[in-house]
């Protein structure tokens, strides 16, 4: 393996932030309790097991629908100053709609955040991770226009729940990972596959949800609750194979398409799709007989009404692949990957654990690049961490948090660039989507044998506690 640096002696800024993440359906169980509505991935669990790593799901995961004091205890130990969570939309509204609101439900996040409150930790929302109510599936899903609608009244009724107690805010999660597995693939839920035309016409929908709960927050709320309102979208570094002129521009290509296709439209100061995404697809939908771009368009309007749509950059990331220059798919079933016609892989020689290899620079070079594409944001890490078998003593997890921690200063002390919170993935070991209980992202273990979901903690989360209370990696730091 390649050697790794020693870890940055220099103290974070003062006003860095430090928290932890996790989502409704990977930790909150109580699927069906208290008038709960069903989600696309309860539904997509049950009906099919055999797509879940041991027929897995999320019907108690880790039981926060009862226990999260204990989580609260948890963050309180670490002493983060935020915990972002997501609100399970169907536990709010069951129907998916704003007719009927569910007040266990609504307690339940009340409950949550003034716990959290007591403890000093500021609560930070996710609006959408992933769990879309069921109705709203079958009415079509993302890529149905009208969903932009429909969340938009989602995101006003939670403002107007929560607003007055929760100051940041994000409205969807990974779009990207949504669109692309649920409704391209459809390897995760909802199990849609309409690869080529799904994903796109899901990710037009949810820029457009997104800007409406933006501009919402804007008109209706902003002035009385003085929050901030984002997108997490997320992304690995793409570092080009070879210093050959093609394989730079594979890397660059695989950037815009799995960054710019979101945060071009939202992030960059002309909005719209990246025009290699714009090119290449309407090329590749001509060629394939189609009677126009498989990629939507947006008017001038919504261009307009899109871009600009963010008070700071929320960023997750894991790693970091390579990109190498290739022949363009030939002409055949339509899809995104070839689109993209990119060949991306991993050097052997990294260490690492499944598909997170722990390539440090990569972060940095990435933030650089945001920096630079998107015209110099506050950049939040909202998401970044490392999987293992789940053991309590986890030198492993450390030593990635200690090699990305590093180069988050880097960039703030060598590059001048806005990093302003760092927030790890995850405050517990949790169900890992299609990996269900396979793989293990927690600082705190859960016991998923255990009918009490026993939480213990692992060496990382005594690491992070030191990070915390120090704001430094090292025992002497440099002020
Ligand atoms: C994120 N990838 O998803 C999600 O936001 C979390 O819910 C999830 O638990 C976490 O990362 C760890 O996987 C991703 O393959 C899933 O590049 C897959 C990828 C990236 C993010």
């Amino acid at each position: 393996g390649e050697s790794l640096s020693e870890p940055s002696n220099k103290k974070f800024p003062e006003n860095f932030k430090f928290g932890v993440a996790t989502a409704a359906y990977q930790i909150e169980g109580g699927w069906a309790d208290d008038g709960k509505g069903v989600s696309v991935w309860d539904q997509f669990a049950h009906t099919y097991p055999d797509r879940v790593a041991n027929g897995d799901n999320g019907d108690v995961a880790c039981d926060s629908y009862h226990r999260y004091l204990e989580d609260v205890e948890m963050l309180a130990n670490m002493g983060v100053n935020h915990y972002r969570f997501s609100l399970s939309w169907p536990r709010i509204l069951p129907t998916g709609y704003t007719n009927q609101i569910n007040e266990a439900g609504v307690t339940y996040y009340k409950n949550l955040i003034s716990a959290l409150k007591e403890n000093g930790i500021e609560p930070f929302i996710t609006l959408y991770h992933g769990d879309l109510p069921q109705t709203l599936q079958d009415i079509g899903g993302w890529p149905n226009p009208l969903l932009a609608d429909i969340f938009a009244e989602f995101a006003r009724t939670a403002f107007s729940l929560f607003g007055d107690d929760v100051k940041n805010w994000t409205t969807i999660n990974e779009p990207k990972q949504t669109c692309i597995t649920g409704y391209g693939l459809g390897n995760s839920a909802p199990g849609a596959p309409a690869s080529g035309i799904g994903e796109y016409d899901c990710m037009h929908t949810l820029l457009r949800a997104h800007a409406k709960a933006y501009h919402i927050y804007d008109e209706e709320f902003r002035a009385t609750q003085n929050g901030r309102v984002s997108i997490v979208l997320d992304t690995a570094w793409f570092e080009p194979a070879s210093d050959s002129e093609d394989d730079i521009e594979a890397a660059e290509r695989a950037l815009q398409f799995e960054h710019g296709w979101c945060a071009h439209p939202v992030y960059h100061p002309d909005g719209n799709y990246p025009q290699v995404m714009i090119d290449r697809i309407a090329e590749r939908s001509q060629k394939e007989g189609f009677s126009k771009s498989r990629l939507p368009e947006f008017s001038a309007e919504e261009v307009d009404y899109i871009r600009g749509t963010f008070d700071f950059l929320s960023l997750n990331t894991y790693t970091t692949n390579l990109a190498k220059w290739t022949t363009d798919h030939e002409i055949g079933t339509p899809g995104y990957y070839a689109d993209l016609s990119v060949s991306t892989y991993q050097d052997p020689s990294w260490n690492g654990s499944a598909w997170i290899k722990v390539v440090p620079w990569g972060l940095r070079k990435l933030l650089n690049w945001i920096d630079q594409t998107y015209d110099h944001p506050e950049i939040v890490i909202t998401e970044n961490g490392y999987a293992d078998d789940g053991r309590l003593d986890d030198p492993d997890r450390i030593n990635y948090y200690a090699e990305y921690l590093t180069a988050v200063l880097e960039s703030i002390y060598e590059d001048g660039l806005n990093v302003t919170a760092y927030t790890a993935w995850s405050l517990m070991d949790n169900f890992e989507w299609t990996s269900g209980y396979t793989i293990k992202f927690g600082l705190y273990q859960v016991d998923f044998e255990n009918p009490n979901r026993t939480r213990t903690i692992k060496s990382s989360a005594d690491y992070y506690k030191n990070v915390i209370a120090n704001k430094c990696l090292v025992d002497t730091c440099e002020e």
